[in-house]
């Protein structure tokens, strides 16, 4: 039986630490534990036997730093399979090969760029899937870019399901600032088959984080906390909690949902023992998952649901002249101020669109969101009419972002669903199609129906659709207005999605143009509108997004309003 259909019908369990194991046995100090598998495979043998005594289903390869910056780049393929060999030789149901973080800072924070993670997660994974092993455990992961950079690198090399797990530290969040509810969405939008956390914390500490990941994850949860918080004691870190107190809050865990356990740093088999043990007295619990439409940055996530939420629309050199020279001069600088600005003056989201004829759009792109990402932490809109571009914002971005856009025509959906399927994200339908753009809502209406089945072909959920109903200028379509508006209340109270809309369209050829998108805002919003496009520069119209969150109960006290 693979895997993945194992997990369908019962908890997993993994094995516990390898590394706290390896110490006790006398590793040499300074010597990578990797290089055990070559020089005293009898005791890697030794550790992976106990574990499978001790009921564990699944033995993780000792392979956690086997990456070509922690050992000599040409040993790596010989120590991954011997790895993959000393994990077989113990008789587990399945090996998982164990990927660990590459030990440096990703760029900008570091010099570790996406390319070249991808490039290390890919030697590794090759190796490893040849040599047998039934899954990666993606695990101890901090930064959600080279956690992506991993999984691209399995996805796009083997044919290996994906367990994933993030560390988090005592506040909650990863070392580089990623929380337990910005993981999840990202990750699963990536289409791993499994999520959730490992080291750092003890089960206790570690319950509140899973907890989040049960909420919204849609895929299994899967923990592997250490034998309770390090401590030093005479310069040796030691774990105190016992086998009981850690079986005791998996337990629980496994209670509310958690479907894959092990341990990590400090577990012993004795803790295996007692978590299969648990496993077998406890029937596999039936979460029901919140279901949201949300878009991430790395460290924060924006659900759409429940609130007016606004993207900026200032990086876009539609009718920009200042912004149009930018792009030609490469002069990235300009782009940074207008992205800070927006945020300063209350942006949500950011569109990002780089899209002019003389430039190289998709190398623009690529330079845009990596720079942008790396000054703010909103969650960006990738904004193309180029695949290419669209592809490569995509690839590049860290987080689940807002894909602009994909159209009813067969052909836009045919090339943009399986971009936002592999790289996760959430699309923006536009209500046109072959015919051109409908006059009545009802037809409208239909194209996003189209739109909403078709994604779901592709595996993309509803959820992570949603329709813009298009805006059509005043001043030459008048009458097309109330139709943008009807199809909006159609959208919302028929097909149940989330919409964006850009404003200033409507106010295009007439004056006080401020004063009409405010006004056409109040309105859309009304008629369901959740996702505007805006200038957050204007200050009536922030206005009245103040007065507006008042009126819809999302500005509590009118607290901001007051301010
Ligand atoms: N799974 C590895 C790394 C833990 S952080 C080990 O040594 O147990």
């Amino acid at each position: 039986m693979k895997i993945l259909e194992a997990l369908k019908k019962k908890q997993l369990l993994f094995d516990g630490a390898m590394g706290t194991m390896l110490q006790k046995k006398g590793l040499p100090v300074g010597l990578e534990p990797e290089y055990f598998n070559l020089t005293h495979p009898e005791i890697v043998t030794e550790i992976h036997q106990a574990y499978v005594a001790a009921g564990a289903d699944i033995i993780t390869t000792n392979t956690f730093q086997a990456n070509r910056t922690k050992l000599e780049q040409d040993k790596l393929p010989e120590i991954i399979n011997a790895a993959i060999q000393l994990a077989k030789a113990a008789k587990p149901k399945f090996v998982a090969y164990d990927m660990g973080p590459i030990g440096q800072l990703m760029a900008p924070m570091g010099t570790l760029s996406f390319d070249l993670a991808y490039e290390m997660f890919a030697e590794q994974v090759i190796v490893a899937e040849k040599a047998g092993a039934d899954v990666v455990v993606l695990e101890t992961m901090s930064d959600l870019l080279e956690t992506k950079a991993a999984v691209l690198a399995v996805k796009e090399n083997t044919k290996l399901p994906i367990f994933c797990t993030m560390t988090f530290q005592e506040d909650g969040r990863t070392f580089v600032g990623t929380d337990p509810l910005t993981a999840v969405l990202t990750l699963q939008s990536l289409g791993i088959d499994a999520v959730g956390v490992n080291c750092s914390l003890g089960p206790v500490e570690l319950s509140p984080v899973v907890e989040t990941i049960l909420r919204y994850a849609k895929i299994p949860v899967m923990v592997q906390a250490n034998a309770g918080l390090p401590e030093m004691e005479d310069g040796q870190t030691v774990y105190r909690i016992s086998v009981a107190e850690y079986g005791e809050a998996v337990e629980t865990l496994v209670k509310k949902g958690v479907q894959i356990v092990g341990g990590c740093c400090g577990t012993t088999p004795e803790f295996i023992k007692e978590l299969r043990g648990i496993i077998d007295r406890t029937p596999v619990v039936e979460r029901q998952p919140e279901i949201v439409t949300a878009v991430t940055s790395g460290s924060q996530a924006v659900i759409l649901n429940d609130r007016l939420s606004l993207i900026g629309e200032r990086i876009n050199p539609t009718g920009k002249k200042r912004l149009k020279e930018a792009l030609r001069n490469n002069e990235l600088s300009y782009l940074l101020k207008e992205a800070l600005k927006q945020v300063e003056a209350g942006a949500d989201i950011l569109d990002v669109n780089v899209g002019l004829p003389e430039i190289d759009e998709s190398h623009m792109m690529q330079q845009a969101v990596q720079e942008i990402q790396g000054i703010v932490t909103v969650p960006l809109q990738i904004d193309s009419s180029n695949i290419a571009a669209i592809e490569t914002g995509a690839r590049y971005y860290n987080g689940k972002p807002l894909i602009n856009s994909v159209n009813g025509k067969a052909e836009s959906m045919a090339e943009i669903f399986p971009i936002v399927k592999k790289y996760g994200g959430v699309v923006l339908g536009l209500t046109l199609d072959e015919t051109g753009i409908p006059e009545t809502a009802e037809a409208r209406l239909a194209i996003a129906e189209k739109i909403v089945q078709t994604a779901a072909e592709y595996g993309i959920p509803k959820e992570d659709v949603m329709i813009d109903p298009l805006v059509l200028t005043a001043s030459a379509q008048q009458e097309q207005v109330q139709v943008t508006l009807e199809t909006l209340r159609l959208l919302r109270d028929g097909l149940g999605v989330l919409t964006v809309a850009g404003l200033s369209n409507v106010s295009f050829g007439l004056p006080n143009r401020e004063l009409m998108n405010s006004t056409f805002l109040a309105s859309a919003v009304a008629s369901g509108l959740t996702t505007p496009i805006v200038n957050p520069l204007s200050e009536v119209l922030m206005n009245t997004v103040r007065a507006l969150k008042v009126i819809y109960n999302q500005d509590h006290d009118a607290a901001e309003y007051i301010e």
